[in-house]
């Protein structure tokens, strides 16, 4: 079994206080990405199914670990632990193969990215190499790592996305072609077609999941849904008075991740690979998230957003909404937190996490421009 280095870390759910499984019946998944938004929620929905996880994890000046200390136990109690971490890198052939050959896991995640769309146009070319040479990266590790064992068990989940379709316009279905408006988008259909090929050329059990927009309290501050949930949160606190944003008439199919994260697990138990659109099938604007997320507490959003064309993109998404009819026939996957649920259950977090950020600036501890 895979050997931790110093700083790795090991964790156990055992909030439901249900014994696991013998080791030797669990079944073993392997996480790229897993400290990302989906990554944490994944890894709590397998815990719960019993399986021993794996994360990959790159290395940072700072913790990054912030979205999983949750589940974290003290490595002392490594014998305890059914979630272990590991550094590795998508840029980084070797350690995917080393870690693969290590953990010889049953299935495999492909979660991690450089994942902002606006981002992607200022790191154009890391964007594409841990985007879609990365994820070429591990699916070539994943096929040498079958071919030197012999191993027919190794499921693959590629973390495609609705950016994919881009400028083709709504509803999108897996048939629908695709036509990338970003470097990001563009990276992903390479790493959709990789694996594409990987199940052709070499009968890998690889599916990719074509997911819609998800978001979640946990989601990374910079995407617009956090961004204004953060801003309500704290406007309503009094920490700070205006919200810059861009484009507030693209629309977008917002779901909940913590609904899509089942679905990448149930395309891993079908009979047979397969890409799936996983989404809600409806459709908001920023400018409707804005309305529902400021009116639940009250407040009038007109009052408090400011135009900024540093967020605007060069060549932009308008209008995304998903026809997921496959995935809720075939997988039986169906979300169950719709639009108004995601936007309150965002903003409440957010409203209580102000109120604590408010606690340390009215002690002196902290300034109301400045993040916890
Ligand atoms: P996040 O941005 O929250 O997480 C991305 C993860 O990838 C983090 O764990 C990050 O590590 C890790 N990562 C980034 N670069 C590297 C690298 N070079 N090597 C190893 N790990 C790396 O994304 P989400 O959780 O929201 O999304 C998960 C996946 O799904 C991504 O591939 C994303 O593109 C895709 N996707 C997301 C959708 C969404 O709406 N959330 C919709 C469709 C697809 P660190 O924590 O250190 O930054
Ligand atoms: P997206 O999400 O690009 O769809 O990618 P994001 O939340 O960044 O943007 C959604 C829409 O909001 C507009 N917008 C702004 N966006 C940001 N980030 N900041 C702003 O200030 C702002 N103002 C307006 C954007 O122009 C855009 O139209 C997300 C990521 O999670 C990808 O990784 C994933 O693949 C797709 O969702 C599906």
């Amino acid at each position: 079994m895979a050997s931790e280095i110093d700083t790795a870390r090991s964790g156990s759910l055992t909030s439901n206080g249900s014994a696991p499984d013998p080791p030797e019946h669990r079944k073993i998944a392997l996480i790229t990405g897993i400290t990302g938004q989906d990554g944490s929620y994944l890894t709590e929905f397998l815990l719960e199914k019993g399986y021993d996880v794996y994360g990959l994890i790159r290395r940072s000046s700072n913790f990054n670990t912030q979205r999983i200390n949750h589940i974290y136990i003290d490595p002392h109690n490594a014998h305890k632990a059914r979630m272990k971490l590991h550094y590795a890198d998508l840029s980084d052939a070797s350690s995917l193969r080393r870690w693969l050959d290590t953990i010889a896991p049953n299935e495999v995640y492909n979660l991690a990215a450089q994942s902002h769309v606006a981002v992607s146009f200022e790191i154009p070319d890391y964007t594409a190499d841990v985007v879609a040479t990365g994820s070429l990266r591990l699916l070539e590790a994943v096929r040498s790592h079958i071919a030197a064992t012999g191993r027919t068990d190794i499921k693959y989940y590629q973390a495609g996305s609705s950016e994919m379709f881009g400028a083709t316009p709504p509803p999108q279905s897996e048939t629908t072609p695709f036509h990338p408006r970003s470097p990001y988008a563009v990276s992903k259909c390479a790493a959709h077609w990789y694996t594409v090929n990987y199940r052709e050329a070499y009968g890998l059990f690889a599916c990719n999941g074509i997911l819609f927009n998800h978001e979640s309290p946990r989601r990374g501050e910079s995407f617009v849904t956090r961004k204004i949930t953060r801003a309500v949160g704290r406007i309503k606190e009094g920490l700070q008075s205006k919200l810059f944003l861009g484009n507030l008439q693209a629309s977008r199919d917002w779901g909940f991740a913590g609904d899509y994260v089942e679905a990448m697990w149930m395309m891993l138990q079908q009979e047979k690979p397969d890409d799936y659109v996983v989404a809600t099938e409806e459709s908001h604007t920023v400018e409707e998230f804005l309305e529902v997320s400021f009116g639940y507490v009250g407040l009038n959003w007109r009052d408090h957003v400011v135009i900024d064309k540093r967020y605007l993109r060069p060549s932009e998404v308008d209008n995304l909404k998903g026809d997921a009819s496959k995935a809720k026939k075939v997988l039986g996957w169906k979300p169950k937190v719709g639009f108004q649920q995601l936007v309150k259950m965002m903003v409440d977090e957010d409203v209580e996490l102000a109120k604590r950020e408010k606690v340390l600036v009215d002690a002196g501890y902290m300034d109301s421009q400045q993040q916890p």
